[in-house]
């Protein structure tokens, strides 16, 4: 398949990429360390890393010390352990107020009320305590509508929040039964 030399070679850069400068080659890691398999192939490329996803499995696999994981669906991967970037603790897990709020826009309220808030392209909803950060989030996507989320009683069904350093709550979804209009 590759030489080990080669192997060794993308293993390095693996490691540099996954644990410490994503940047190097302009791929972000999510909070827990993942990032995109078909993004990370095409920037090592430009890098001048010849490597497919053969390629890659290939050293995931073979690697001494399993430096490397893939998730389930293989669409992910990030490095085991020995990172130096700050992933994970950027979030607290944290008992939330007993009403959060999320802002968005008239337009998805259908789609909110039968399948629920979803995370859509980011690794969490967001929500805020204050309505006034939820009503400026909603505007950016049209007419803004502020949701009351029960977020307490979310937490005491065992459901995870967290609190970014900047103060935005995250969460995984939130169904329809935590969710209310917030009557302007
Ligand atoms: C909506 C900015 C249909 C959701 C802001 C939102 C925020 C659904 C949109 C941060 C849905 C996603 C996040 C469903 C959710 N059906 N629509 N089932 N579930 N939606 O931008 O919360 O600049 O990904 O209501 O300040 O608007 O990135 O999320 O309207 O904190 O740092 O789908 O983005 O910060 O939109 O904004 P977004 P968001 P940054």
């Amino acid at each position: 398949m590759i030489s080990d030399s080669e192997n060794k070679k993308i293993s390095k850069f693996l490691s540099l990429v996954l644990r410490h400068q994503p940047e190097k080659v302009g791929i972000v890691l999510d909070e827990n360390g993942w990032t995109d398999v078909t993004e990370l192939i095409d920037k090592l490329n430009l890098s001048g890393l010849g490597v497919n996803f053969e390629v890659l499995k290939y050293v995931v696999s073979s690697n001494n010390k399993q430096r490397f994981a893939f998730n389930d669906t293989l669409d992910k991967i990030r490095a085991n352990q020995g990172h130096s970037v700050d992933i994970e603790l950027n979030y607290k897990s944290q008992t939330p107020p007993n009403i959060l709020y999320h802002g968005t826009a008239e337009k998805y309220l259908n789609s909110i009320f039968e399948s629920g808030l979803q995370k859509m392209q980011r690794h969490h909803v967001h929500l805020s305590a204050d309505v006034d950060t939820a009503i400026k989030v909603g505007q950016r996507h049209g007419k803004p509508v502020v949701l009351i989320v029960s977020a307490n009683e979310m937490y005491t069904t065992g459901l995870e929040f967290f609190l970014s350093d900047n103060g935005v709550w995250l969460t995984d979804s939130v169904i329809p039964q935590y969710l209310k209009v917030l009557n302007s």
